[in-house]
């Protein structure tokens, strides 16, 4: 899109620092426009704080409506509910709220494909990066994966990969992608969202302006109420991304061709072979040469903090699975295990107003000392009849290290956010490898 739509745009007011408000207000600096940009962070002491211009005034740790009201245009962060009350004023206002992946649809001019769901998401947008980069394309990668897509745009890339958040939907509504897939849905933010409706209807924006919709044929969830033009992946039927055996292998295919067969990936479990063929079909629908990035795609390991192990010592596996926050992705970490001594799984942390009820079949049919700690582990405790209460992934190992033996695992997979008592995933992971590390 071009520079018409900032027409009228003077005052603009971003909402919320962090990384995406350090972004907007680096890619607002560099529009060839005079505005004036202020902040307003409702914490007391907001990270990015320090890296934010000397020029562009900051408010902290409270609202200022007189600001927003005055302004032409606002940028929240994602981490912002449109449903505050501030947010909402501002919009009875007629002023518009968008959040930084708008501002990218409004100045990106290459194509874009992006993803959203449940679960998967970092690891579809990544491998697709990495195959895409694999045929000599020059791939920007990002948004809610932790680079801001703002900053994408600094690469001037052939192409751009995005994961997009519910959170990040919410606020975009002109971002026309080359194609767009929905991976998945289960429970979580329930402690943002009115319920599943409403958290399906956020994701569901990623098909506004896509051309080739890919869609879960395992989860109707994931299909928009308009159909139009569909791509369907399953791990379980056939579909146009699908897993078809010929003489006794299994591959990965593609509108009934061979592409891949699925021991060749390097990344394991059934979840991984649905994100394999969402990133076969979504590199199809983009245009990209696919057989060019199959090296890369068997190559690749995938994400630290994602069912990783960080420590293998006289037969007990350590296994860092930090970025299991909710129920559906602990339940991929638990499908396919194959134990051959007990399982001690710590879960517990920020649970974000989630139902932990589905866990016990599969808890059931594991030998497993369930351990539960943080702010929401007393929930977890009625899941399982050997569930034991720490405070902290710490006190749990010191108990556990005297009984691992031979063939154990231990799985921090929390089915929780980490923000009681980390400051996220990758802290929480990281602080769980270094105690495996010194323990094992
Ligand atoms: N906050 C306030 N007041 C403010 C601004 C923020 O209280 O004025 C709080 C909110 O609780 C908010 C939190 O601060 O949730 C997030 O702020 P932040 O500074 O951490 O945000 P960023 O650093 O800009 O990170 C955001 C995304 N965070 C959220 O959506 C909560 C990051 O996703 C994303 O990687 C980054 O932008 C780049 O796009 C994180 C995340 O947890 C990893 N995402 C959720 C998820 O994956 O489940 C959606
Ligand atoms: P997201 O970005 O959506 O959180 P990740 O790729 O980071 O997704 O993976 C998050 C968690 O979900 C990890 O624990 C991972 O093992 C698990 N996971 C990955 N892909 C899937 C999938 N398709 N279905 C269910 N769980 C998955």
């Amino acid at each position: 899109m071009t520079m018409q739509r900032w027409q009228g745009i003077e005052k603009v007011v971003v909402v919320g620092l962090g990384i995406t408000g350090l972004s907007v207000v680096k890619h607002l600096k560099r529009l060839p426009l005079t505005l004036q940009v202020k902040v307003i962070d409702t914490r007391a002491n907001p990270p990015g704080a320090e890296d934010l211009p000397e020029d562009v005034a900051l408010h902290t740790g409270s609202w200022r409506t007189d600001w927003l009201l005055e302004a032409d245009l606002v940028v929240t962060n994602p981490g912002i509910a449109l449903a505050t009350p501030e947010i909402q004023q501002v919009l009875a206002a007629n002023i518009p709220v968008v959040g930084d992946i708008e501002l990218f649809a409004w100045q990106v001019t290459k194509p874009v494909i992006a993803i959203t769901g449940s679960n998967g998401k970092s690891t579809v947008t990544d491998l697709t990066g990495v195959a895409a980069k694999a045929t000599g394309l020059k791939v920007g990668v990002g948004g809610n994966i932790g680079v801001p897509a703002l900053d994408l745009l600094e690469l001037d890339a052939d192409l751009y990969v995005l994961e997009l958040s519910s959170f990040q939907l919410e606020t975009t509504s002109s971002l026309e992608l080359i194609a767009a897939a929905f991976l998945n849905l289960s429970e979580d933010h329930m402690d943002r969202y009115q319920g599943m409706a409403d958290y399906r209807q956020a994701k569901l924006r990623i098909f506004d302006h896509a051309q080739a919709c890919i869609v879960n044929a395992d989860d109707q969830e994931t299909y928009p109420e308009t159909k139009g033009e569909l791509v369907e992946f399953s791990t379980m039927k056939t579909a146009t991304a699908c897993v078809s055996e010929f003489e006794g292998v299994e591959y990965l295919t593609y509108q009934g061709e061979r592409i891949l067969p699925i021991e060749q990936l390097s990344i394991v479990g059934r979840h991984n072979v649905a994100n394999a063929l969402v990133v076969i079909a979504l590199l199809y629908q983009a245009g990209v040469n696919v057989q060019a990035g199959l090296e890369a795609m068997k190559s690749y390991r995938g994400l630290t903090h994602r069912c990783q192990v960080v420590a293998d010592n006289h037969g007990v596996k350590w296994v860092n699975d930090s970025k299991a926050t909710n129920v559906a992705s602990t339940l991929a970490a638990l499908s396919g295990l194959n134990l051959e001594g007990k399982l001690y799984l710590l879960v517990g942390g920020d649970g974000k107003g989630a139902d932990f009820n589905d866990l016990v079949p599969a808890l059931a049919r594991l030998n497993v000392q369930l351990c539960c700690f943080g702010a929401d582990g007393d929930k977890f405790m009625p899941l399982h009849p050997a569930a034991k209460r720490f405070d902290t992934m710490q006190e749990i190992i010191e108990w556990a290290k005297p009984q691992l033996s031979q063939g154990d695992m231990v799985l921090l997979s929390p089915a929780c956010a980490s923000f009681d008592q980390f400051s996220n995933f990758m802290a929480r992971g990281d602080a769980f490898a270094s105690l495996a590390q010194q323990f094992a």
